[in-house]
């Protein structure tokens, strides 16, 4: 049996700009576009939820419902900042962290249980950690898999903590509302309402036949969830600290040719990797072995982060140059960038449309 949890930060952008302003604390605040330009709410702190203010309403119409609302500007740095902050915190709680978003992610926990601490009191840590550190709230939800958990942590918004002890998923999820559930979205919902299906218990009672015929492909799935059942892993999303290449040679060489050419074709490897990543590095690295099995490395910092092949390639051959001796014999060259602008485990860009 598994035991996550999962952590949200409470209305995110909002609380950030609040904490950081004393003057916004304890008032409506709404971050995301200028109502001019046709922008929308990104952010509604919990006092301008109070007036129907939501995520995703057009700016306009947020001002009109809440006039005294103090329009902020999003500061996407400043909440990637943060967002690292709270990734941090989780790792040092469970190395199985997968963030969804900048401010939600799940924990798994079960190695902590098995040796005998209780789930619910990781979830009061990482709660007095994140207020005291970062002095930020977040809600938590407790569970037995990643829906339950995730399901969990919204009952209870803001500053909440659920926990659905195991065994208890089926009977926490019945009297739900079926919007609550992964994969039903506003328009499924009001299907199934038509249909007199309005809460989770009345959705798991379906026979597996209706599931197919309604959902097709992913009807077994949905069941499950609806049932409380869903075995899917939390996956880790490691922070990259390089990205390298390294060849070992059928023969060792002394030739600066073949030598220099071969840092020329890892170099382009380790540039193809990091455009797919869409990481940048400051710092490259060449790594030699000579055919006595003695390794050492060499690194230069570049004035602006690379990608590149061809700057990759130019840093690795002059450091390359250096170490050419006669009698030297080499047996392995690899080349490898680091020092990356942005972490790679930002799960996604914040969502940029009409915010600014
Ligand atoms: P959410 O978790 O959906 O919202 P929230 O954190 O503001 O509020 P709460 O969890 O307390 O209900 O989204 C997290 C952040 O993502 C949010 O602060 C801003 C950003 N976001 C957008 O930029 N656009 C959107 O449409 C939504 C929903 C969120
Ligand atoms: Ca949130």
């Amino acid at each position: 049996m598994r035991h996550i949890l999962h952590a949200d930060f409470d209305a995110f952008y909002a609380s950030v700009e609040q904490r950081d302003d004393p003057e916004l604390r304890g008032k409506p605040v709404v971050v995301g576009g200028s109502p001019d330009s046709r922008g929308v709410v990104a952010s509604a702190s919990y006092e301008a939820r109070r007036f129907g203010v939501r995520s995703a309403m057009p700016m306009r119409t947020a001002l009109q419902r809440c006039p005294q609302a103090k329009r902020v500007r999003p500061r996407f740095d400043r909440y990637s900042q943060v967002s690292r902050q709270l990734m941090a915190i989780l790792r040092e709680l469970s190395d199985l962290v997968e963030p969804l978003s900048l401010d939600e992610a799940y924990l798994d926990v079960t190695g902590a249980v098995a040796s005998g601490r209780p789930p619910g009191e990781i979830a009061a840590e990482l709660r007095t950690r994140v207020r005291a550190e970062l002095g930020l709230t977040i809600s938590v939800g407790v569970a037995t898999s990643k829906s339950v958990a995730k399901i969990a942590s919204d009952i209870d918004k803001p500053n909440g903590l659920t926990i659905v002890p195991p065994g208890a998923e089926r009977a926490f999820l019945a009297p739900l509302a079926i919007e609550k559930l992964w994969g039903i979205g506003p328009k499924t919902a009001a299907r199934l309402r038509r249909e007199g299906i309005g809460t989770i218990a009345e959705l798991a009672a379906r026979p597996r036949e209706w599931w197919a015929a309604r959902f097709g492909k992913t009807g077994p799935h949905l069941r499950h969830l609806a049932l409380g059942e869903d075995d899917s892993p939390v996956v880790e999303h490691r922070e990259r600290k390089s990205v390298s290449a390294e060849t070992t040679l059928a023969e060792d060489t002394g030739d600066p040719g073949v030598l220099e050419e071969l840092a020329d074709r890892l170099s382009q490897s380790v540039a193809r990797h990091l455009e797919r990543a869409e990481l940048r590095g400051r710092t490259v690295k060449l790594k030699l072995r000579l055919s006595d099995f003695t390794t050492f490395t060499r690194q230069v910092t570049m004035p602006r982060p690379v990608d590149a092949p061809e700057d990759i390639a130019h840093a690795a051959r002059t450091m390359l140059r250096r170490e050419l001796q006669p009698g030297r014999q080499f047996r392995l060259v690899g080349v490898g960038v680091s020092g990356f602008e942005r972490p790679e485990d930002q799960p996604m860009q914040p969502r940029l449309a009409g915010f600014e």
